[in-house]
C-alpha cells in the first residue's frame, strides 16, 4: 500500500486520511472520538477529495475508523445556525454528495457500528455499500427537531421506498444489517473486520472494468431508471453504441471469442 497523503490527499483535513492501494483509494474518515460525526471541514473535504481524484484511481473505497462509520452531522454545529446558513449548509453536503455519486470513479462503502443520519446519508451516496454485521441504520433526526439535509430525503426513497424512510423519521425505527440487506441499505453482508478487505476486493473488480464501463453505469443508468420510458431507452442505445465502439470493448469481445476472457461463474 502506498500512502499518498502528499501528493493527493495535501489538502485534506485531519478527519480524512487517503492511502492507494494500486488503482483504489481508500478514504477514510477519523474522526473516531466523535465516532466520525461529520463537520464543516470533513464536508468540505470530501467534496475536493471527489472533485480531484488521482488519474491512476479507478475506484474508491470509503469507510470510518473506530465502533462505527459515522454518527452524521456533527451536532456542535448546527446550534447557532440560521435559515439562511442552514440552506448552505445543506447545499455544502448535497455539493460533496453529489461528487461522490457522479463523480470519476465508483465508490465502495464499508459499513460498521452506527450508519445513522448524515452517515446514512453519505452511504447512499456511494455506488456499493459492504456492511459488516454490526452495521444498524436509523435516522435520528426525527427526534434532534431537524430534517434530513444531505441528501438523504431523495435517495433514501430510492433505496428501501418512502414509506420506510417515513417510519424512520417519525418514529425512529432502526434496521440491523441482515434486515437492512434484505430492504436495499446494503448490497453485502460480512463478518466483522471483514468489510474493508471485502471492500477493496470489489473495488479492484470495478478498478479493472473497462472504463466506459464504469461510466455508464455511474452516470446514465441512474439517469435513465427515472427518466420517462421512451427517453430511457434511447438513452440506452446511444450509450450501448458508444461503449461497444470503444477499443476496449473490441479488446474484451475478442478476448472473450479468441477463448483468453473468463467465463461468467458464479460467484
Ligand atoms: C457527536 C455526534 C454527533 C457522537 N455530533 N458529536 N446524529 C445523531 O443524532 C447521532 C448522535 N450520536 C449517537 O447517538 C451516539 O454517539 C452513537 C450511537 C453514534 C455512538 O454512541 P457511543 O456511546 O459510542 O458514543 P458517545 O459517547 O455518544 O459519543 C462519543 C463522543 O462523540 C461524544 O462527545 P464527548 O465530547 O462527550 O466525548 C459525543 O457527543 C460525540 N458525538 N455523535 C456531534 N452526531 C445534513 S443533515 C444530517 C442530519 C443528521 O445527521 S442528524 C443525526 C445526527
Amino acid at each position: 500500500m502506498t500512502d499518498s497523503n502528499d501528493e493527493a490527499g495535501n489538502k485534506l483535513p485531519s478527519s480524512l486520511h487517503f492511502e492507494q492501494h494500486g488503482a483504489v483509494g481508500i478514504l477514510r474518515l477519523c474522526r473516531p472520538h466523535k465516532r466520525n460525526a461529520l463537520d464543516d471541514a470533513t464536508i468540505q473535504g470530501i467534496e475536493d477529495f471527489f472533485s480531484a481524484i488521482p488519474d491512476d484511481i479507478k475506484a474508491v473505497v470509503v469507510h470510518g475508523e473506530g465502533e462505527h462509520f459515522c454518527a452524521g452531522l456533527d451536532l456542535s454545529e448546527l446550534a447557532e445556525r440560521d435559515v439562511a446558513a442552514g440552506i448552505a449548509h445543506s447545499r455544502a453536503w448535497h455539493r460533496a454528495f453529489e461528487r461522490i455519486e457522479f463523480g470519476r470513479a465508483p465508490v465502495v462503502a464499508v459499513l460498521h457500528g452506527a450508519v445513522v443520519g448524515g452517515g446514512l446519508e453519505l452511504a447512499a451516496a456511494c455506488h456499493i455499500r459492504v456492511a459488516e454485521r454490526s452495521s444498524y441504520y436509523a435516522l435520528p433526526e426525527g427526534s434532534r427537531g431537524i430534517f434530513l439535509g444531505g441528501g438523504g430525503s431523495v435517495r433514501l426513497p430510492r433505496l428501501i421506498g418512502a414509506s420506510r424512510v417515513i417510519d424512520m423519521m417519525l418514529t425512529g425505527r432502526s434496521y440491523g444489517a441482515d434486515e437492512g440487506a434484505l430492504l436495499g441499505f446494503s448490497h453485502y453482508v460480512v463478518e466483522a473486520d471483514a468489510g474493508l478487505a471485502t471492500a477493496i476486493e470489489l473495488a479492484e473488480r470495478i478498478a479493472g472494468n473497462a472504463p466506459m464501463t464504469n461510466f455508464a453505469a455511474m452516470h446514465v443508468l441512474p439517469h435513465n431508471a427515472e427518466q420517462d420510458r421512451a427517453s430511457g431507452l434511447l438513452m440506452e442505445s446511444l450509450m450501448a453504441a458508444i461503449a461497444q465502439g470503444d477499443p476496449e470493448a473490441k479488446r474484451r469481445l475478442r478476448d472473450f471469442l479468441e477463448k483468453r476472457a473468463p467465463k461468467t461463474v458464479q460467484r
